[in-house]
């Protein structure tokens, strides 16, 4: 496989629609001085998330955003796997959201789902894909392993975070500092592993 490309400079597109990803995604790539714009700022269409993994969903997002943008583009497909779910929601995380976007409801839902049973263990799951207009793409993947709890608690973060403990954790990701977050994430430990490729071990 050929080398990872660095990023030296310039902008980079942040291929995603959702909002607390790319507070997120621009926290995350501070400290390494990249210039972002968002998809929405870039007038990016959202593509249709077509794919049968996380990582397929990612690369089709970034090489959509790279090739309309002309920029490297960074996408993030990411998701809560529920075990006694058989991983669901999976890939389908946002979806069950609904078109209003609503997670207290796909909170619910997992809850209702999940009557019944005893075994509350979950992850969530971050697929990062970096493209290149050329079309060249890599993806990185990082989990983060946990136990969920009803009702939901705290107000930070986004998503299905206010019934997300993870492990070792007594607080969910809703109630954490958004640092404690980013310091054990799904998100973060696909971060480190884009960084340590595309950055250097020294950036
Ligand atoms: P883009 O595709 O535009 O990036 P999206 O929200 O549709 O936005 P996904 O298809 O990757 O993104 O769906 C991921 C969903 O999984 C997201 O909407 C959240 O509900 C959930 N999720 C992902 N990461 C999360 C996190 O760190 N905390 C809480 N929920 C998260």
């Amino acid at each position: 496989m050929a080398e990872t490309r660095r990023i030296t400079g310039g902008c980079l597109a942040i291929a995603t629609h959702n909002p607390g990803k790319l507070r997120e995604i621009a926290e995350l790539l501070r400290p390494y001085g990249v210039e972002t714009v968002g998809a929405a700022a870039l007038g990016l269409p959202e593509p249709e998330e077509t794919g049968a993994t996380f990582e397929a969903n990612a690369q089709l997002k970034a090489l959509t955003a790279a090739r309309a943008s002309g920029l490297p583009a960074l996408a993030d497909d990411s998701g809560l796997a529920v075990a006694a779910l058989g991983g669901a929601p999976g890939i389908h995380s946002a979806r069950w959201g609904g078109p209003e976007k609503d997670f207290a409801a796909a909170m619910r839902r997992v809850e209702r789902e999940l009557a019944g049973t005893t075994d509350r263990r979950a992850s969530f799951v971050a697929a990062l894909a970096l493209a290149w207009p050329d079309g060249r793409v890599e993806t990185f993947r990082g989990e983060v392993h946990g136990t969920l709890v009803f009702p939901p608690r705290g107000t930070r973060g986004f998503g299905y975070d206010p019934i997300f403990v993870p492990e070792g954790g007594r607080e969910t990701f809703g109630e954490m500092e958004p640092t404690a977050k980013h310091a054990i994430s799904h998100r973060a430990r696909a971060f480190a592993k884009l960084i340590a490729a595309c950055f250097g071990a020294a950036a």
